[in-house]
């Protein structure tokens, strides 16, 4: 099939029986009307800071990306409180929030680090996200009955390449995410990639079912001392094309982050409409 908005892949799959109940309808739907492919990835270390955030970001975001675990515990909020908060932040600038917890452990801990304990992330993240490496199957089905549990409709994106230059994951990891994702096509959403991933032979056609999600996205630095590297929005949206960029730093070191982010949508935004093209 020749290039494919989002709203015209939301309804794809909505014509899809597998798909009915799939986050990435949502998630396109979304983009399509907030005209948005971006994600800013929330890593301060204060819950109030973050909150003070998402509500800076938050009309210019599709998706909002979290690390839980690097929140220091607020004397003030319990966890359920902070998440209730957060939960209305996104409500009413209407985004999702992506805890990005990259689940790696056997498949019934990972339920229970998803369901449960601390941050009882099943009940306020509507997407999440895992490795591979400990289980193809069985990692998925793991988030997958914690989804149920819940009762609400729950995304998983695979991690088929890091941005990271000393990554593990590379062409084989890219290869394997494409097929977890296609044989649990009811619940996996898309995948944490570095570009559009190919399909298998024969299903050449399937690429448009899935949200290729791209961190490592900066318009002023090239890396980090730690491994990170950067791709413009251009690059990443427009040569690699990939869905949705997400952006850390470039957006909540900056002064003013409100403006950061208009910016970086406007620049992922402008990307795709010239890929349409
Ligand atoms: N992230 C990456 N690379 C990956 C996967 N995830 O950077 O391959 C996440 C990091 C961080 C964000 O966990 O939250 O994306 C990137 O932040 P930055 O823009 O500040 O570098």
């Amino acid at each position: 099939i020749k290039e494919l908005s989002y709203g015209q892949r939301a309804e794809l799959l909505k014509s899809l029986p597998s798909a009915k109940e799939n986050f990435a309808i949502d998630l396109f739907e979304l983009m399509e009307s907030k005209q948005s492919n971006l994600s800013v990835a929330c890593d301060v270390e204060d819950q109030d800071e973050l909150l003070e955030l998402a509500e800076q970001v938050g009309p210019e975001v599709v998706m909002l990306k979290t690390h839980i675990d690097i929140l220091r515990p607020s004397k003030t909020l319990t966890m359920q409180q902070f998440a209730d908060k957060l939960t209305q932040i996104a409500e009413k600038h209407k985004f999702f929030i992506f805890e990005d917890r990259k689940f790696a452990d056997i498949g019934s801990v990972t339920k229970q680090q998803y369901v449960g304990g601390p941050f009882d992330i099943a009940k306020w993240a509507h997407v999440t996200n895992c490795h591979l490496v400990s289980g193809t199957s069985s990692v998925v089905k793991g988030i997958q009955e914690g989804a149920q549990q819940v009762g609400k409709r729950r995304g998983l994106l695979l991690i088929a390449k890091m941005s990271t230059s000393d990554t593990l994951t590379n062409e084989d990891t890219e290869k394997v995410a494409v097929e977890v994702a296609q044989k649990h096509f009811d619940f996996v959403s898309g995948f944490i990639c570095q570009g559009r991933l190919e399909m298998p032979k024969g299903n050449e056609n399937d690429w448009f079912k899935y949200v290729y999600c791209t961190p490592g996205v900066q318009l002023d630095q090239k890396g980090d001392n730690l491994g990170q590297q950067y791709n413009t929005p251009q690059h990443i949206v427009g040569v690699k094309k990939s869905d949705l960029i997400i952006v850390g730093r470039g957006i909540y070191k900056q002064q003013n982050r409100a403006e950061a982010a208009c910016l970086y949508r406007k620049q992922g935004w402008s990307a795709y409409l010239e890929r349409l093209e």
